[in-house]
């Protein structure tokens, strides 16, 4: 553990006596808690996509915040909840695999929701995590101050919480005091990614991710969870431009007719809705080719899974 008291290599300021901090924080909790928008108001920048559907992360996100000395490496994950399908268990899977990696985990409620649903099974599995935990009640703007103390007292009697805190990660109640807590309470050690970089994310790949946002925040019923998008072709262009070629998979002929929509109509908006992120994120302008194509099986193919980042479970 000798490397984790030698400060970053490059650091020779006045300030090098003080020792920096880092860690791994993992967001845990249910399924539409608001991790992913928490992630996002902590790092300052969009990392990991946000809907108001269910299921809306499927892999691991790592999105890096610097707060005083310390980095804080945060792990979005994917909500936990019953699965059914063999892309749901690798979700799930993949969230408690976060857990296990993480020097500190934030179990993350939504205040309205309480523990019904997944809540109270997710306590119990928690029972077994050995890393100090702390309980994050979010969207505290919706519900009122004395409820808040209730949950917090339930979840408290099942489990040893190392703090609670009660925070809005949309308007960013309370995130200060989270962030000052984290940063006091990570270990003494060298930062683990350089100062500016603030998600591990390739570009393609959260490139992907804005296309399928969009596609969750259009499309209904279970056409955002039959589908997946991968970016295909990236092509920096001499006048500055890029093209950016992206094939959205869906499972069958009547999901790409409503993928596509009455004219092109869904696609178009699609398109242009994630276009206009992408330009405004790579600073350039965007040429954003989506073409939507179906693929029977794409939940059971291994390559699949490994695009996105997680494990193929056999059987
Ligand atoms: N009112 C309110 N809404 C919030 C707050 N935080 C998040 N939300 C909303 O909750 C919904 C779910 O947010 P996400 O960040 O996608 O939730 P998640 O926990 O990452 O969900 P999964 O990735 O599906 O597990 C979105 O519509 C957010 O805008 C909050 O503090 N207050
Ligand atoms: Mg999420």
């Amino acid at each position: 553990m000798t490397e984790h008291e030698t400060p970053p290599a490059g650091d020779g300021s006045d300030i090098a006596e003080t020792p920096t901090h880092s860690g791994f924080v993992a967001l845990i909790g249910p399924t539409n808690a608001g991790k992913s928008t928490l992630l996002n108001h902590l790092v300052g920048a969009k990392v990991s996509i946000v809907s108001h559907k269910v299921q809306t992360t499927r892999a691991i996100v790592r999105g890096i915040a610097i707060h005083n000395r310390t980095q804080i490496v945060f792990m979005d994950t994917p909500g936990i909840f019953k699965p059914r399908r063999r892309l749901d268990r690798a979700m799930v899977t993949s969230a408690w695999g976060g857990a296990k990696d993480a020097d500190l985990i934030l179990l993350m409620i939504d205040s309205e929701r309480g523990l019904r649903g997944d809540g109270d099974a997710i306590l119990e599995g928690l029972q077994t995590v050995q890393q100090p935990k702390i309980l994050v009640l979010n969207k505290i703007d919706q519900v009122k101050r004395e409820d808040l103390l209730k949950l917090a007292a339930a979840a408290n009697e099942k489990i040893k919480f190392d703090r609670t805190f009660m925070i809005s990660a949309t308007t960013g109640s309370g995130c200060g005091d989270l962030m000052d807590y984290l940063a006091e309470t990570l270990p003494v050690g060298p930062w683990f990614y350089p100062e500016d970089q603030i998600s591990d994310l390739p570009m393609r790949q959260l490139a992907a991710e804005i296309t399928r946002e969009k596609l969750f925040l259009r499309l209904h019923q279970e056409l955002p969870y039959a589908s997946h998008v991968e970016t295909e072709k990236w092509e920096e262009r001499k006048d500055g431009s890029v093209r950016i070629e992206q094939v959205i998979y869906v499972e069958r002929d009547s999901q790409k007719k409503i993928a596509l929509g009455h004219n092109g109509d869904a696609i178009k908006a699609i398109s242009m809705a994630s276009r206009k992120e992408l330009s405004e994120m790579l600073e350039q302008p965007v040429h954003l080719f989506l073409f939507v194509k179906v693929r029977e099986n794409w939940g059971d193919d291994p390559a699949r899974f490994r695009e996105m980042g997680l494990e193929f479970p056999k059987g």
